[in-house]
C-alpha cells in the first residue's frame, strides 16, 4: 500500500526536541514535498548509450556484483572505493563500513564528513581524547552570558539553535567572528554583542591573540590548567609574540576589540566557545580548532558547569556518521582500524578472522584523486560530489573514467547522472533507524509511510550485494537488529552504544553516548576528567604557518538559508528555487567600484583555470577583500570549480573557505 505523506500523517511537524524548540527552518517545512516528488527515482536505472533504462533489481544487482568480483580478481579489492555520507542513519553508516571491509574487502572507504567535521573531530580527539561535537546538552547554552561563535552562521544554517543563543544576546555577550555580516552577525545590530570581521583564514591568529591577552593580563584559570591539562608552558611560549597590535595588522581585527573580547570571555563564568565550518574548512583547520580549544582550556571552560567548548556538527547524522566506520581509519565505536585490540573485538562481532580486515584506507580527496587510476569502481551512498567536492571539474572528469559507478540516491543528482547504475533508496519518513544529534544524543527515526515503487532500503541493497559477493557475516535488513550489532561492535570504544537499543530509545529516554551497558549514558562529558589515559586535556601549541591574509581577493564559500548542501534536494522544491534560483556573488561596494561592477552585473570569478560566471550582489556586509559564493548550485555556477584539493595535513579537510581569486566584470555583459 502506498500512502501520500498527508494520508500517512508524515507532513513535517516541528518535533519536540530541545535542539529544535518547536522551530523548523524553511527547508524543513517543505521537505515532505520531496517524498513524492515526480523526479524521484523509483526503479533501478542502468545507463545505456541512449540514456537510462529501468531494470529489475535482480538484473542490476547480479551485474553489479559480477563486475565487482571481476575487478577484484583482476586488480585486488582496493580497486573498489566506497563513498558514504553523514546523512545516513547510524545503522546504514555502520553497515556500509562493514560491507566495505568484509564484503568487498577494500580499505578504500571514506565519506563526505571529511568535508564537514574532520578538522574539529581531529582537534577534539587530540585535545580531549574524544570527539563529541557538543560535550554537553545544547540547552546548557541557554544560560550563557558569553558565547564566542567562530565561523558559524546559525541563523541560516541551524535556525532552531537560535533560541539557545538568546540568553547570551540579552546579556550583550554574543560574539560572532565572520568576514561577512552574516544573518547571525546581523542579529547583533540592535546591540547584544560584537561582530568581528577578520580576513578569511586568519582566525588562528585571532585566537592566538586572544590567548595572549588572557595570559598576559592574568585572566587564565591557573588552578584548572595545573590540575586538568598538560602543555601550558609550550602554549605560553607559542602565544608570547602574538600581541594584539601585531594580530591586528595581519587580521584587520582592532587590538582594542581583541582586548574587550578576551576580558569579556574571562569575566563571566558562563562562557562558551563554539566553532563552525568557517574556521574549520581550511588547510590549517585542525590547528585553528585546536587554538579555539586552547583558549577554552586557558579559561577553564571544558567540564565547568554552564560553560564549555564545542563544534556545531552539520549534517542530519553528522555526529553518528563519524562514529561507526565510514571513516577510512575507523572501526565502529570510533575505534582505530590500526588498533589490534579494536580489530580483534570487531572481527569477532562480524564473525571473521582479524587478519582478513583491511588496514586504514585513504581520506576522501585522496580517494577521489584515485578515480580512474588505482580505483576503478566507486559505490556512492549519500553524497553529490560533482557539486560538493573541491576541484569539482577534476572530480567530474574522473568519475566518468570509472569502469563502474554505482550511486544510491532518491534523485538523479549530478553525480547519479554519471553512474552506470542508480539504485533508488528510501528517504527519512520511509525507514526505521537512528541518528545522533550534534550534542551526542541518539534519536530514533521512525517509518511513517511506505516507499514508492521499487525503492529499497540501503540495508536491503547491502544484504543483496553481500550475498552475491559470497560475503561472510550476517546482513540483517531490520534496523533494530543492525543497531544491536552496532551496539556490540561499539562496546568499549570511545563512542560506546552498548547499553542502547531501539526499544530503549522508543521509551523516550534522552540517551547521550558514551552509553555503555549497565549505565544511563553521559549527558555531560569532562566533568571529572578528559578521555586521555591520564585524564588530562592536551594543550597542543599551534603556530600560524602561512596563515597570513591573501594579498588579493579571497573567495569564501558557504550556505544560504534556502538551500541544502549540493542542492540535490532543495533545488527541486519550487518555493526554494523561486527564492534563490541561482548563485550570486557577494561583493563589497568599494571593491565593486574599483572593478567597475554594478549590482546584477555578470561577474567572472577565476582561479587556477576554473571560472564561475554569476551575477553580483553588492553588500557592505562583507570585507572589501573578500567575496562569497554559496556552493549549492550545479553546472557553471559551481563554487567548487574554483576551490582546490588543498587539504589540512592532520584532518585531510579540504580548504573550502580561502581561495585566492580574480574578479572581473564579464566581457560582453550588457545587463
Ligand atoms: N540552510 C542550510 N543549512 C545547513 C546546511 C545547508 O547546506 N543549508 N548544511 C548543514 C551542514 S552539513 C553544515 S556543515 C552546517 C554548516 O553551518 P555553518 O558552519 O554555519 O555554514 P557555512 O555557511 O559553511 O559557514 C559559516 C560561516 O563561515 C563564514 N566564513 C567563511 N570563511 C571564514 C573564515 O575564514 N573565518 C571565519 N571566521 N568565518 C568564515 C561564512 O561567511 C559563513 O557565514 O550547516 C548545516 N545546515
Ligand atoms: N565550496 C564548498 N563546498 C562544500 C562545503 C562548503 O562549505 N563550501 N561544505 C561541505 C560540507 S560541510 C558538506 S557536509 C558537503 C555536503 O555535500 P554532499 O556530500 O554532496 O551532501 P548532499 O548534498 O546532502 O548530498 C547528499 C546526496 O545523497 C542523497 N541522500 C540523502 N540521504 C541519503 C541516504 O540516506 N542514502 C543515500 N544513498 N543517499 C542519500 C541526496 O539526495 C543527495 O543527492 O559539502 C561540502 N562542500
Ligand atoms: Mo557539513
Amino acid at each position: 500500500m502506498t500512502l501520500t505523506p498527508h494520508e500517512a500523517g508524515a507532513s513535517v511537524a516541528p518535533r519536540d526536541f530541545p535542539t529544535n524548540r518547536g522551530g523548523l527552518c524553511k527547508k524543513g517545512w517543505t521537505s515532505a514535498e520531496l517524498l513524492r516528488h515526480p523526479d524521484r527515482v523509483t526503479a533501478p536505472l542502468r545507463r545505456t548509450d541512449a540514456g537510462f533504462e529501468e531494470v529489475s533489481w535482480d538484473d542490476a544487482l547480479d551485474d553489479i556484483a559480477a563486475r565487482l568480483v571481476a575487478l577484484r580478481e583482476e586488480r585486488g579489492a582496493d580497486c573498489i572505493g566506497v563513498f558514504g555520507g553523514g546523512g545516513l542513519t547510524n545503522e546504514k553508516a555502520y553497515q556500509l563500513g562493514k560491507f566495505a571491509r568484509i564484503a568487498l574487502g577494500t580499505s578504500r572507504i571514506d565519506y563526505n564528513g571529511r568535508f564537514c567535521m574532520s578538522s574539529a573531530a581531529a582537534a577534539g580527539n587530540r585535545a580531549f581524547g574524544i570527539d563529541r561535537g557538543l560535550p554537553f546538552p545544547v540547552t546548557d547554552l541557554d544560560g550563557a552570558e558569553t558565547i564566542l561563535l567562530l565561523g558559524s552562521n546559525v541563523a541560516a544554517t541551524m535556525p532552531p539553535l537560535l533560541g539557545h543563543l538568546t540568553g547570551a544576546r540579552a546579556a550583550g555577550g554574543l560574539i560572532v567572528v565572520d568576514p561577512r555580516r552574516s544573518e547571525t552577525a546581523r542579529l547583533l545590530e540592535d546591540g547584544g554583542g560584537i561582530h568581528v570581521q577578520p580576513a578569511p583564514g586568519t582566525d588562528l591568529l585571532v585566537l592566538l591573540g586572544l590567548t595572549h591577552i588572557v595570559l598576559a593580563e592574568g585572566l587564565a584559570d591557573l588552578p584548572y590548567l595545573r590540575r586538568r591539562t598538560t602543555g601550558l608552558e609550550e602554549l605560553q611560549r607559542s602565544v608570547a609574540a602574538w600581541w594584539p597590535e601585531r594580530v591586528q595588522s595581519l587580521t584587520g581585527v582592532p587590538a582594542a576589540q581583541l582586548r574587550t573580547i578576551a576580558r569579556r570571555l574571562a569575566e563571566h563564568r558562563r562562557t562558551f566557545i563554539i566553532t563552525g565550518r568557517g574556521v574549520e574548512q581550511h588547510a590549517d583547520g585542525t590547528d585553528t580548532a585546536t587554538a579555539a580549544i586552547n583558549l577554552a582550556l586557558v579559561l577553564g571552560l571544558p567540564g565547568r558547569p554552564g560553560a564549555g567548548y564545542g563544534t556545531l556538527t552539520g549534517q542530519g547524522n553528522g555526529q553518528g556518521g563519524r562514529e561507526h566506520g565510514q571513516k577510512c581509519d575507523q572501526l565502529p565505536g570510533y575505534r582505530r582500524i590500526s588498533d589490534p585490540a579494536a580489530r580483534k573485538h570487531v572481527a569477532a562481532v562480524w564473525g571473521v578472522e582479524e587478519r582478513t580486515l583491511p588496514g586504514p584506507g585513504v581520506p576522501a580527496m585522496e580517494l577521489l584523486g584515485m578515480l580512474g587510476d588505482e580505483v576503478a569502481a566507486l559505490l556512492v551512498h549519500g553524497s553529490n560530489v560533482v557539486v560538493s567536492a573541491p576541484d569539482a571539474a577534476t572530480v567530474t572528469r574522473d568519475l566518468a573514467r570509472l569502469d563502474l559507478l554505482v550511486v544510491c540516491d532518491f534523485f538523479l543528482s549530478e553525480t547519479a547522472k554519471l553512474a552506470h547504475y542508480v539504485l533508488p533508496v528510501t528517504q527519512w519518513a520511509e525507514e526505521e533507524g537512528t541518528m545522533t544529534s550534534l550534542e551526542g544524543r541518539v534519536i530514533r527515526r521512525r517509518k511513517s509511510i511506505d516507499a514508492p515503487g521499487e525503492t529499497r532500503s540501503e540495508l536491503w541493497i547491502l544484504q543483496q550485494l553481500a550475498r552475491r559477493l559470497r560475503a561472510p557475516g550476517s546482513w540483517p535488513t531490520d534496523a533494530a537488529e543492525v543497531f544491536d550489532e552496532l551496539a556490540r561492535a561499539s562496546a568499549g570504544g570511545p563512542a560506546d552504544y552498548s547499553g542502547l537499543s531501539h526499544a530503549l530509545l522508543d521509551s523516550g529516554e534522552a540517551a547521550y553516548w558514551p552509553y555503555p551497558a549497565g549505565t544511563t549514558g553521559t549527558a555531560r562529558l569532562f566533568a571529572e576528567s578528559f578521555a586521555h589515559p591520564d585524564g588530562r586535556a592536551r594543550i597542543v601549541a599551534v603556530s600560524p604557518g602561512a596563515a597570513t591574509p591573501n594579498p588579493g581577493m579571497t573567495l569564501i564559500t558557504g550556505r544560504l538559508l534556502e538551500h541544502y548542501q549540493s542542492g540535490a534536494q532543495t533545488r527541486r522544491v519550487d518555493e526554494l528555487v523561486q527564492a534563490r534560483p541561482r548563485a550570486t556573488v557577494q561583493l563589497h561596494p568599494a571593491a565593486a567600484a574599483d572593478l567597475g561592477i554594478a549590482a546584477d552585473d555578470m561577474v567572472e570569478i577565476s582561479h587556477d583555470g576554473g571560472t564561475v560566471r554569476v551575477r553580483a550582489e553588492i553588500t557592505s556586509g562583507i570585507r572589501h577583500d573578500t567575496v562569497f559564493l554559496p556552493f549549492h548550485f550545479p553546472g557553471d555556477d559551481r563554487a567548487n570549480l574554483l576551490t582546490r584539493a588543498v587539504v589540512d595535513p592532520v584532518s585531510a579537510m579540504p580548504e573550502f573557505k580561502r581561495t585566492p581569486v580574480t574578479v572581473a566584470r564579464a566581457e560582453g555583459d550588457v545587463s
